[in-house]
C-alpha cells in the first residue's frame, strides 16, 4: 500500500512538472501567403530556430504558409485583432490600414537596395513601422520581398506600349493600381492565394512579383513571358499583435525576440540576394522567355503617378527616401 502511494505521489509530481513546462511554452503562430520554399518561409524558419535556441524551446514559432490562414489582408486583420499572433506580409496591402507605407509603393523609388536597407533599419523605418501601433500591432522589422517583375501569357513586354490592354493582377494597393492604369493595362487587384488559378484559367493575363515568388509559385507553368522590369520594390513587414507582445511576452522574452528578429532579417535579405543570382537561369530553364525591358521608358511613363499620389504619400516622405539613396 505504501509503495503504491509513493508511486502515485511520484506520478503526481511528474505530472505537475510536465504541465508547468507545457504551460510555460509559448506558441507564436505566423502566417504568410507564399510557398514553403520561399524566402519568407526560410527566413521565418531561421527566426524560429534562433528563438528556440535562445529560450530552450520555450518559444515555438509555428509557420502557416501558402495562405493557409487566408490572404495578407486577413492576416493583418487577424494580427490587429489578436486572433493571430504574427504575420509577414508585403507592405502594399497595409495601405488598407495606414498611409505610412505608401512611400514604398511608388514605382522605381528604390534603386539602391543596400542604402534602402540602412534607411529602413534606421529612425525613418521605425517611424513608418510605428504607424501600426494604433491598430493593435507592433512592426518588428522590415524584411525583403523584393523587386517586382512582370509576367504574362500574351507577349514579351519591352516598352510600356506592350502592356496596353493586358489584364494584370496586382496587390490591393491604390498606387500599384494607379501605376498600371497609367501604363495602359487593366489592373485586377486580387489576393495572392487566388492568383495561380486566375492565371491558369486566363481570368488575368499576367501578374508581377519578385523572381523568387515567380519561381517557388511555379508560375512558369502558366506564364510564358517574363520582363525584368523591377518596377516596384516590395518590403516585407513582420507584424506581431500588440497585446501579445506587451502582455504575453516578458521583458526578457521581448529582448530575445528583438535580437533574433534582427539576425533573421539580415539572414533573409542575404538569402534573397544569393538566390536571385540563379533565378533568371532557372526560370529560363523552366521555359520562360525573358525580356530586358527599356527601363528608362517605363520610368518616364510612370511620372504622372508621382504627381497623382504626391499629396497622399507626402512630398517630404518621398524626398527623404530618394535622398537616402544618394
Ligand atoms: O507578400 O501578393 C503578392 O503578390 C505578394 O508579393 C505576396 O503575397 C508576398
Amino acid at each position: 500500500m505504501k509503495k503504491l502511494l509513493c508511486l502515485v505521489a511520484v506520478c503526481l509530481v511528474l505530472f505537475a512538472a510536465g504541465t508547468a513546462l507545457a504551460a510555460d511554452k509559448i506558441v507564436v503562430r505566423v502566417a504568410h501567403t507564399i510557398a514553403p520554399d520561399s524566402h519568407y518561409n526560410k527566413g521565418l524558419e531561421h527566426l524560429g530556430k534562433l528563438l528556440g535556441e535562445a529560450t530552450n524551446g520555450q518559444i515555438e514559432l509555428q509557420i502557416f504558409h501558402s495562405s493557409q490562414l487566408g490572404s495578407e489582408r486577413d492576416a493583418i486583420e487577424g494580427v490587429s485583432m489578436g486572433t493571430l499572433e504574427m504575420t509577414l506580409v508585403s507592405s502594399a496591402p497595409l495601405a488598407n490600414f495606414t498611409n505610412a507605407f505608401l512611400v514604398f509603393d511608388l514605382p522605381f523609388i528604390i534603386q539602391d537596395r543596400q542604402k534602402a536597407y540602412a534607411w529602413m533599419d534606421g529612425p525613418e523605418g521605425r517611424k513608418i513601422l510605428d504607424s501600426v501601433l494604433s491598430k493593435g500591432m507592433v512592426g518588428l522589422g522590415i524584411w525583403e520581398n523584393g523587386f517586382r517583375m512582370l509576367t504574362n501569357s500574351k507577349r514579351p513586354v519591352a516598352v510600356p506600349d506592350d502592356l496596353k490592354g493586358l489584364k494584370i493582377r496586382l496587390m490591393e494597393n491604390p498606387i500599384h493600381v494607379g501605376t498600371f492604369k497609367t501604363l495602359g493595362a487593366y489592373p485586377v487587384p486580387m489576393p495572392f492565394g487566388e492568383l495561380f488559378t486566375a492565371l491558369q484559367q486566363s481570368t488575368v493575363d499576367g501578374q508581377e512579383n519578385p523572381l523568387i515568388i515567380i519561381s517557388t509559385s511555379k508560375f512558369a507553368e502558366v506564364q510564358k513571358y517574363l520582363s525584368l522590369t523591377g518596377h516596384f520594390y516590395a518590403p516585407a513587414i513582420l507584424l506581431i499583435n500588440k497585446d501579445f507582445w506587451e502582455k504575453t511576452l516578458t521583458e526578457e522574452q521581448r529582448k530575445i525576440f528583438t535580437e533574433a528578429e534582427l539576425k533573421a532579417r539580415h539572414w533573409e535579405r542575404e538569402f534573397c540576394i544569393e538566390i536571385e543570382k540563379q533565378l533568371v537561369g532557372d526560370l529560363k530553364a523552366q521555359g520562360m522567355e525573358i525580356t530586358e525591358p527599356d527601363k528608362a521608358k517605363f520610368f518616364e511613363a510612370v511620372q504622372p503617378v508621382y504627381k497623382e499620389f504626391e499629396e497622399k504619400v507626402g512630398k517630404e516622405a518621398i524626398q527623404k527616401l530618394v535622398d537616402a539613396q544618394k
